[in-house]
């Protein structure tokens, strides 16, 4: 049997082939998941269309998540061409390169809340849209960091961004439960992705990981991708509401 098979699933926050959504839509796509795909703006525009490309059936739409009417013409455009959703990847984030490095005792009012809403309010806004054409049930995945967690070097204001998600998610899975939606998150080790690049001491970052893990590596797009593919599949139905770390064991040594 095929884990995902005739299941709707909305994934935002492809940029390129490196970022994690595009890993988790290969494992999504080899289990059989029909996938929609959201792109930023323009400047990603052609390169996610050409990516989506490559696996058959799947359709995209723009969505800047800062919008109420790109938000709104998502609804539509979902309701139109799937009807009934599945499933939601929530894989974006957000913050000024100046917020990144530093103390995060300079954060300014705008920075704090320009990470605030596109990193951590996305995950509700785009919820509260699309949890009712999960008329099948459904499986929400948001993107998260230890950084929540701990104060890392430089992270700064999205570590504070992704604590406001990861209480979203718990908030989230608490009103979405009765409506058999289950809302969690992977909390990844780093990635040498586009988003990575913003985060100062990245190399040095990575190096230690690789000494100091547990499995004394750092983890790849497909590792998170098959925890997602877990996640949105029958076999995780007893789980909401939780943190998933998949950080080849980072979180218990760091
Ligand atoms: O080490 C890493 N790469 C980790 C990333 C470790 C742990 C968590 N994460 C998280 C990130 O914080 C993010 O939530 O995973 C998620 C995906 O990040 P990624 O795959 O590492 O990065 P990337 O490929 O850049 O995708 C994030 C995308 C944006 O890319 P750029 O770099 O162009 O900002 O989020 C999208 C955009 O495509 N995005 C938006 N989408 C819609 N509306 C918006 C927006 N306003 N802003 C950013």
């Amino acid at each position: 049997a095929v884990l995902l098979s005739g299941k709707n699933i909305l994934i935002m926050g492809v940029a390129n082939n490196r970022s994690i959504a595009w890993g988790t839509a290969q494992s999504l796509a080899a289990e059989g998941a029909n996938l929609i795909f959201t792109y930023e703006n323009e400047r990603v525009a052609e390169r996610v269309l050409k990516l989506a490309e490559t696996i058959p059936g799947s359709i995209v739409c723009p969505c800047n998540v800062q919008s109420d009417e790109e938000l709104d013409a998502l609804t539509d455009f979902l309701k139109e061409k799937v009807g009934v959703l599945h499933g939601y990847f929530h894989s974006v984030a957000f913050a000024k390169a100046e917020d990144l490095e530093g103390l995060f005792v300079d954060t300014s009012r705008e920075g704090f809340a320009v990470a605030q809403e596109i990193s951590a309010y996305s995950l509700a806004a785009v919820s509260r849209r699309v949890y009712p054409l999960m008329t099948e049930g459904g499986s929400i995945v948001t993107m998260t960091y230890i950084g929540a967690e701990r104060a890392i070097k430089n992270y700064n204001i999205m570590g504070v961004a992704k604590a406001s998600l990861e209480a979203s998610m718990r908030y989230l899975s608490n009103d979405l439960g009765t409506y058999g939606i289950r809302v969690n998150a992977i909390s990844a080790g780093p990635i040498r992705t586009l988003a990575a690049y913003g985060i100062k001491d990245f190399n040095t970052m990575l190096k230690h990981i690789e000494e100091t893990t547990p499995l004394r590596k750092t983890v790849d797009t497909s590792e998170v991708g098959d925890t997602a593919l877990f996640l949105f599949s029958h076999l995780s139905r007893g789980i909401t509401g939780e943190v998933i770390h998949v950080d080849a064991g980072y979180h218990i040594t760091g």
